[in-house]
């Protein structure tokens, strides 16, 4: 126990306690998984930084109300960690403001409460206890007047130690703050207490931009999408799937830059390859994700909107009204299911799914998960498709059913035995090994289709395939420039580089090469029209990738586009086919030049722009809430 000494002072001692406490539930009740020494050293401090940071504002008060702020403040954050810990037992996953107000979670919780207590819960109160103990029974004086310089000194360390925890977690996940992650990524690396805090003020931003929206904004946005976004024209492929199940596959990673391309003379991806000649198969399809990454590609494909310039919209709007695929063809009869073998709250899924009208999320708990079946990101996708096989066969017809692959994922790490093409030599291990988790996903949905075809699934439904984002970021451009034997990468080539596969597979049905332009917000028409569900009255930045009236430019989100003869980027617009300079639209003073200069790509620059900000308006303001979709 403590020495009685004058040094020690109650905000020290109540730091110390409540931070062992704090670690202590970190590791024992929460399951937060350690990937590398850096977590488990951010998941060590951490509570010790934040229960300084709150005990030290005790120095600046008054020594009578000194040990009044710090029984409180202990008993408020121990209540604080305790719901979350009763919440947890229930859920698997932290309190959330959204959760707390909007979410039927919590009132669920209310009748079970009771039965999560556990009897050594009481330790919990353990440091509460203790400090009554020694300043009640003991009546020990560990409060003092604090002299200005020491005040300053106390806040200081504060501030310093919450700088270089921040610090910490930024070198172990760049941008954490600004992306969201996973809440657990969140928890493990700022803890719960500042996450929180990081929750409110993210909850606040988006409900004060929701409260000032009004309906009337829509009426100009409808009207700008009815006529540059649609194409209601009927084509031969209208309603060829009518009925049938669509198979919906998350192609994770993977960029256009290895379909029919060769390593050492062998084809990287042999299937996927022979699909493209069984299948329409889309080479000119650009993914337009943003931070979110995954998170963003679904949002895009699910609701033909763009994802946020900052943040996941999974995470920041999860609570928005939608008119998402899952909607529209629920109303069609389809019962909707998404099979993901990861935590069912990474990237929010789970809120966002129940809001998006997935009827089944089927998550890591739907799978048999073990060191053997696993690697990098979790179970092998070989794995995930065979075990996912048994749900998919008992779900009710039709459906549309969506599968996230994983193994193909940076860092992309593969089993030796996995490996069936050598990797790429270059200065990049992470574009070396890329080569083999590819293969590795090749052959898994080669797999896959063989599941579909045995079951019989195959020919009562369609299927289709998208690549998610980038892979090979242009931190690799290099070993890129050498693999795909070119001088240097340019901005052109790393927009071209942006092309993710779509594949449209219809049994029976041909296909072929289809070379149009075409990204993700298109997905959502596409699919519509095959199924031939009417679609006139949604509201959509995409087009059907059949239609003969297509929008012809596909708009990235940091601003760059693509048209049929153009593509701007960086200020630069390029010539589509060749690559070739057509001029540049000044960067303004910057540039040391202030005069507006046009190029052929100046006209679809302001248009861009202000689809751009429609489809901002809408999520920022929650505008679906005021319209009804099916007047
Ligand atoms: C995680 C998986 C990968 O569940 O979808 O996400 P990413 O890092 O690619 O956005
Ligand atoms: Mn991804």
């Amino acid at each position: 126990m403590f020495q009685r000494n004058e040094n020690i002072k109650l905000y020290i001692v109540a730091s110390l306690l409540f931070g062992a406490k704090t670690y202590m539930i970190y590791r024992f009740f929460f399951n937060i998984n350690l990937e590398n020494v850096v977590q488990e050293l951010i998941l060590f401090i951490n509570p010790f930084v934040t229960a300084f940071l709150i005990f030290a504002v005790s120095v600046w008060m008054k020594e009578k109300n000194q040990l009044r702020f710090i029984r409180y403040a202990a008993l408020l954050a121990t209540l604080i960690l305790y719901f979350n810990i009763l919440f947890y037992r229930s859920f698997g996953d932290f309190l959330t403001i959204p959760l707390l107000f909007q979410g039927s979670n919590v009132a669920d919780l209310g009748s079970s409460v009771i039965a999560l207590i556990e009897p050594f819960d009481i330790f919990i109160f353990i440091d509460l206890a203790l400090i009554w103990y020694l300043t009640v029974q003991k009546k020990w004086t560990l409060t003092t007047t604090f002299p200005r310089k020491k005040k300053l000194l106390v806040l200081s360390m504060a501030l310093a130690f919450l700088l270089g925890n921040y610090i910490l977690a930024e070198i172990e996940r760049p941008q954490l703050l600004q992306r969201g992650f996973d809440r657990e990524y969140l928890v493990k690396n700022i803890g719960l207490f500042n996450f929180h805090i990081y929750d409110i003020v993210q909850q606040s931003r988006s409900q004060a931009q929701r409260v000032f929206a009004d309906g009337n904004e829509l009426s100009s946005i409808i009207t700008y999408v009815d006529e540059n976004t649609t194409d209601n024209e009927e084509t031969d492929l209208y309603g060829i799937a009518k009925g049938k199940n669509l198979i919906f596959v998350t192609l994770e990673s993977l960029q256009t830059f290895v379909i029919n391309n060769t390593l050492n003379g062998e084809e990287v991806t042999p299937f996927l390859n022979s699909l493209t000649e069984e299948s329409y198969y889309f080479e000119n399809f650009y993914h337009q994700t943003e931070q979110g990454k995954t998170a963003d590609s679904e949002f895009i494909m699910e609701n033909s909107l763009y994802p946020l310039p900052s943040g996941a919209a999974y995470f920041t709007h999860s609570g928005n009204t939608y008119h998402s695929t899952p909607q529209m063809l629920g109303e069609e009869g389809y019962m909707s299911a998404v099979f993901h073998a990861n935590n069912s709250s990474f990237w929010n899924r789970n809120s966002m799914y129940d809001n998006l009208g997935v009827d089944q999320f089927y998550d890591i708990n739907a799978y048999e998960v073990n060191d053997g079946n696993s690697v990098g990101w979790g179970l092998k996708d070989k794995e995930f498709f065979e075990q996912s096989m048994k749900y998919l066969t008992n779900l009710p017809e039709p459906y549309y059913a969506r599968f996230i692959t994983l193994t193909n994922h940076h860092p992309f790490d593969l089993d030796e035995e996995d490996a069936t093409i050598d990797q790429f030599d270059s200065n990049s291990n992470t574009l070396n090994k890329y080569f083999q988790t590819v293969r590795y996903l090749d052959e898994s949905i080669e797999e896959f289709f063989n599941h579909l075809k045995e079951s019989g699934i195959y020919e009562d439904s369609i299927i289709v395939m998208m690549g998610d984002h980038y892979g090979i970021s242009d931190f690799h451009n290099r070993a890129m420039s050498m693999y795909l034997d070119k001088e240097e990468i340019t901005s052109y080539d790393q927009i071209q580089l942006q092309r993710v596969p779509f594949f449209v597979h219809i049994p029976g049905q041909e296909g072929g090469v289809m070379s149009q332009i075409g990204g993700q917000v298109d997905v959502k028409p596409t699919i519509m029209h095959l199924l031939g569900v009417d679609d006139s009255a949604d509201i959509s930045f995409g087009t059907n990738l059949f239609g003969p009236n297509r929008k012809d430019y596909v708009a990235l989100r940091d601003g760059s586009f693509i048209t049929d003869d153009y593509i701007f980027t960086k200020d630069v617009c390029y010539d589509r086919e060749s690559g070739e300079e057509l001029g540049s639209e000044n960067s303004g003073i910057l540039a040391g030049d202030d005069s507006d200069t046009e190029t052929a790509c100046s006209p679809f620059r302001e248009q861009v722009e202000l689809e751009m900000s429609y489809s901002d308006k809408i999520i920022y303001g929650d505008l679906f809430r005021f319209h009804d979709f099916t007047e």
